[in-house]
């Protein structure tokens, strides 16, 4: 008999563990994921990959997790606007939305719509070993208008081979998504 593995999500965005814990239960069978709504205090960094880092190293300093766990930063990123949102992606959902994004792309066509979102994986194994980190990017471009009901964030305005994210269901999405392909390299490091 195979013993499951055990393995805490630290997230306060019920969007991301529905699509992680959908891809866990379609391609890892013996990894049990449980969600810990934990806020902590997240850098505000150049780098996604600094602020996951930053992150876990922070739960590890400040909170006692007899587990392994996993936090993820994920951000969007147009290159026309120098990379903006990246790092800065929650406060700019929160603040200008889908539509102040759409304003900044107005007159934009073809190749200035592209876009990447990226997602980079912190994993904390024990207290003694620095987080591993795994990133997954997807390319797309920036819709004209918002379509779509599913998903979350930006994915309205997120088109990959003309379905925006939000017009895919969960599991179409976790193929090819920045998210998807972050998981998929933690569950292959994992097995
Ligand atoms: P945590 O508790 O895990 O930090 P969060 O919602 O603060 O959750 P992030 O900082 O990683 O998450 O995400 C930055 C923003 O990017 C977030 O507010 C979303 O609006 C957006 N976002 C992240 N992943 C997305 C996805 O798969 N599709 C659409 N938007 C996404």
């Amino acid at each position: 008999m195979r013993l499951r593995k055990e393995i805490i999500f630290i997230t306060t965005n019920a969007h991301k563990v529905e699509e992680i814990m959908d891809l866990a239960y379609a391609e890892a069978e013996d990894i049990t994921i449980e969600q810990l709504e934990y806020d902590y205090p997240e850098r505000q960094l150049d780098a996604i990959e600094e602020v996951a880092r930053a992150s876990a190293n922070y739960i590890m300093e400040n909170m006692e997790i007899k587990k392994p766990f996993f936090i993820e930063d994920s951000g969007m990123f147009i290159p026309v606007l120098n990379g903006f949102p990246g790092p800065f992606s929650a406060f700019v959902f929160k603040t200008i939305g889908n539509e102040g994004l759409l304003k900044l792309m107005g007159g934009k066509r073809g190749d200035a719509r592209r876009a990447t979102f990226k997602t980079v994986v912190a994993l904390c194994e024990t207290s003694e070993k620095e987080p591993i980190l795994f990133v997954g990017t997807v390319e797309g471009k920036i819709a004209n208008a918002m379509r779509g009901e599913g998903g979350f964030g930006f994915d309205p305005i997120f088109e990959y081979k003309g379905a925006t994210f939000a017009e895919m269901s969960t599991e179409a999405k976790n193929k090819v998504s920045h998210r998807g392909k972050a998981f998929r390299k933690l569950l292959n490091y994992i097995a």
